[in-house]
């Protein structure tokens, strides 16, 4: 990888070690509320100025989106260059209860909203017990430790051979009567790993192997996750890595998104969950 996307994934490396060393003071709750509608943490707010701040100049970069900010940014000059799209904190909420979370990066080729396919690179930083990062680009996805004097390379991810851990989000009573099938049917082969912030849970199912998701529910079809920021990076990742994805029917990266804070039903993992889940759906 050379030039602006490069710089992007190195921006972000750069700043892992401010925003894990900042979060400390910063678990209390901000007073405004995301597009999404959900309440912004402080350090929703406070990651998200800091990436913008380096991310912003880089040249190459045209458009600047965030999951917390209600309009994309023009931040070059040329019709033509990158879009960057970030959770500057997924699984904010984690904060407080000193649970994982981290930033989910992704770099479109067109302006937003875009499509899956114009996916060029897509990664994450996952602040857990150490702060690593994975970063997929042109079919591979590698794993790095991110310290203070900068990344070190842990070697390529790729999907186990065998599923072993599955996590769905959402009320099991606001689950629909098909997908809640299907998740009995997983039980009986995979164990429960959910926690709350999906780069950490997808994390384990590039691992362990298995499946993670955040299905249609009955009071939200389209679920919670925003396809721009969260399912079609880390779909894209997942897909690097060995795996596939699913928003029930089909790849995520088949997805043309209407909107930029779009939400979409979202699943990643094994290739065979994924079609177990499609067959469950379409009946
Ligand atoms: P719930 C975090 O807010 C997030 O967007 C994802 O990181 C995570 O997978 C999901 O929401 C958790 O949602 O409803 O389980 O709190």
């Amino acid at each position: 990888m050379s030039g602006p996307v490069e710089r992007v994934f190195d921006a972000a490396a750069d700043a892992a070690p401010e925003i894990r060393g900042g979060l400390p003071e910063r678990r209390a709750k901000a007073e405004s509320e995301n597009e999404s509608g959900e309440v912004q943490l402080e350090a929703d707010v406070w990651a998200d100025d800091l990436l913008f701040d380096r991310i912003a100049d880089i040249e190459g970069v045209n458009w600047y989106a965030s999951e917390e900010r209600e309009d994309v940014l023009t931040v070059g000059d040329a019709d033509d260059g990158y879009a960057v799209a970030l959770d500057p904190l997924d699984g904010s909420s984690n904060v407080k209860s000193n649970n994982p979370c981290g930033t989910v990066v992704g770099v479109y080729d067109q302006p937003l909203p875009a499509p899956g396919s114009s996916l060029v690179a897509a990664g994450f930083v996952l602040y857990g017990p150490t702060t690593t990062m994975v970063v997929a680009r042109d079919g591979e996805a590698t794993e790095y430790l991110v310290e203070a004097d900068g990344r070190t390379d842990l070697g390529p991810v790729e999907l186990p051979e065998e599923p072993t851990v599955y996590g769905f989000g959402g009320r099991v009573p606001d689950w629909t009567e098909a997908f809640e099938a299907f998740v009995r049917d997983v039980e009986d082969d995979l164990k429960l790993r959910y926690g709350g912030a999906m780069i950490a849970d997808v994390n384990q199912v590039l691992v362990y192997g298995g499946a993670f998701g955040y299905p249609g529910l009955r009071s939200a079809p389209e679920g919670k996750l925003r396809a721009h920021f969260e399912s079609m990076p880390v779909a894209y990742v997942v897909e690097c890595a060995g795996g596939a994805s699913s928003d029930g029917s089909g790849s995520l990266l088949d997805l043309d998104p209407d909107s930029v804070h779009e939400r979409t039903p979202t699943f990643v993992g094994h290739r065979s969950v994924m079609d177990d889940l499609e067959a469950a759906l379409s009946d």
